[in-house]
């Protein structure tokens, strides 16, 4: 199996420093790789995801990825892709933020079984250890200031300025390609193409500071940037980010992402998330040119990859509440998947336990007056968990509490209130 060209074949190549090397080298033997997440944040999210995959990727072809966890380097802050100056976190919101990113990682590549199970290790275990003296003379000396100065992620930051803390992260980054190249005899580092000037630093002082004594083996090689069709930035939506964290996005709210990918970039995306097969993915690309309605493939992205990063009972919940919404049936669903599903729809905390409908149409805001809120019900306009309500007298029940908490209120087509009870 070429895996190279396997990747090839699903786009996600951007760039590679030696293609035969590499692929001679990935053919003859059991190679170690590594790719890098600084922890800026308590999760990772979508940008994430294909780095990430990628590792897998190169696990389940019998390599060996070893995922890093920048406890150091997130002290520094990368400049790579960035226009302004990081803002530093303390060294504690570092060392949890490092723990959570950790957990995410463990959870989509298999660290505990076989012969190539997949490694962790956080850089903050060598980075903290080094002394100044030996840092500036070891490693500094292999490093040019001409070179650091036409790298694109300085170069592009001259005018804007950029503190010596992030103009010396690539020499960081450096130390640990070495690390891991001298202790797990890791010979392959992956990134995003905005990672691709900080690899090539590491596969430099790899050479420099073997000069003479031995030959080094050792490659780099970049993923794509994502984009899409409509211009628009990938992995954004108008509630933020999308995190890998259930708690940070629900799985449901994943689960959107991918069904809402556009048809013109629903293959790419396949080829590029999925374990699926190009053959796979090819009869897929039929449906989508033959009834692009049915959103077949949509579907079928956003199902493997909720099942990848979640699982498949995160799945059946944001199949169960799609499907509710769909139908307007939402009975069934039960208190969590409720809160996940309308999450943002308006929201109103009602203090009475059994209130008139009538009011509260008024209270919480779905009715502008008495009057009207009379006029919505008799008009067959008011629905209490999907189910239509035109009694102008009713009042809410036990019935009409899902799990006793909350009560889903529609008016007109799909104007969803969530109301909630103490
Ligand atoms: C740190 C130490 C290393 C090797 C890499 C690093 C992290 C690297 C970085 N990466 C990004 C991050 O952490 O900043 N300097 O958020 C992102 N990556 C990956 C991929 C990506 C990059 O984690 O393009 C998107 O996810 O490389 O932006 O020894």
């Amino acid at each position: 199996m070429d895996i190279i060209k396997d990747l090839q074949e699903r786009g996600l190549i951007n760039q590679m420093t030696d293609e035969e090397g590499l692929k001679k080298h990935l053919a003859n033997e059991q190679v170690t790789l590594y790719c890098g997440f600084d922890p800026t944040a308590d999760s990772l999210h979508i940008g994430h995801l294909l780095p990430v995959l990628m590792l897998k990727r190169f696990q389940i072809a019998g390599h060996r990825p070893i995922a890093l966890v920048g406890g150091g380097t997130g002290m520094i802050g990368d400049p790579s892709g960035r226009s302004t100056e990081r803002q530093l976190n303390s060294a504690d919101v570092v060392k949890g933020y490092s723990e959570r990113i950790k957990e995410q990682l463990a959870k989509i590549l298999n660290f505990d079984e076989g012969e190539n199970a997949a490694v962790a290790r956080n850089n903050h275990e060598w980075l903290s250890q080094m002394t100044i003296i030996d840092f500036l003379r070891d490693t500094g000396k292999h490093f040019g200031i001409n070179y650091m100065l036409a790298k694109d992620s300085v170069e592009s930051r001259i005018e804007q300025g950029i503190s010596f803390t992030e103009f010396t992260y690539m020499i960081l980054q450096s130390l640990d390609f070495q690390k891991l190249y001298e202790k797990e005899n890791c010979t392959l580092q992956i990134g995003g193409s905005d990672q691709w000037g900080n690899i090539t630093a590491g596969l430099e002082l790899l050479r420099r500071s073997a000069a003479g004594e031995s030959e080094v083996e050792a490659y780099g090689l970049t993923v794509p940037l994502i984009t899409k069709a409509d211009g628009s930035k990938f992995g954004k939506t108008a509630g933020g980010a999308i995190w890998l964290d259930p708690e940070k996005t629900s799985p449901y709210e994943f689960y959107q992402f991918w069904i809402n990918a556009d048809d013109r970039d629903v293959i790419r995306f396949m080829k590029y998330f999925t374990f699926l097969s190009l053959d796979e993915i090819a009869e897929l690309e039929k449906e989508v040119e033959t009834q692009p309605e049915k959103r077949v493939a949509q579907r079928r992205l956003a199902e493997e990859m909720t099942k990848i990063v979640h699982d498949e009972q995160a799945l059946k919940q944001a199949e169960r509440i799609s499907a509710a919404l769909f139908s307007g049936d939402i009975k069934a669903l039960s208190g969590t998947e409720i809160e996940q599903g309308f999450k943002d729809v308006p929201t109103y905390h009602s203090e009475a336990k059994e209130p008139q409908l009538l009011d509260l149409l008024v209270e919480a805001g779905i009715s502008s007056s008495k009057r009207q809120a009379r006029e919505d019900i008799g008009n067959g306009a008011v629905y209490i968990n999907g189910e239509r309500n035109q009694d102008v007298k009713h009042t809410i029940n036990e019935a009409d509490r899902i799990e006793d908490q909350f009560t889903i209120i529609r008016r007109g087509k799909k104007k969803y209130f969530l109301i909630r009870f103490q």
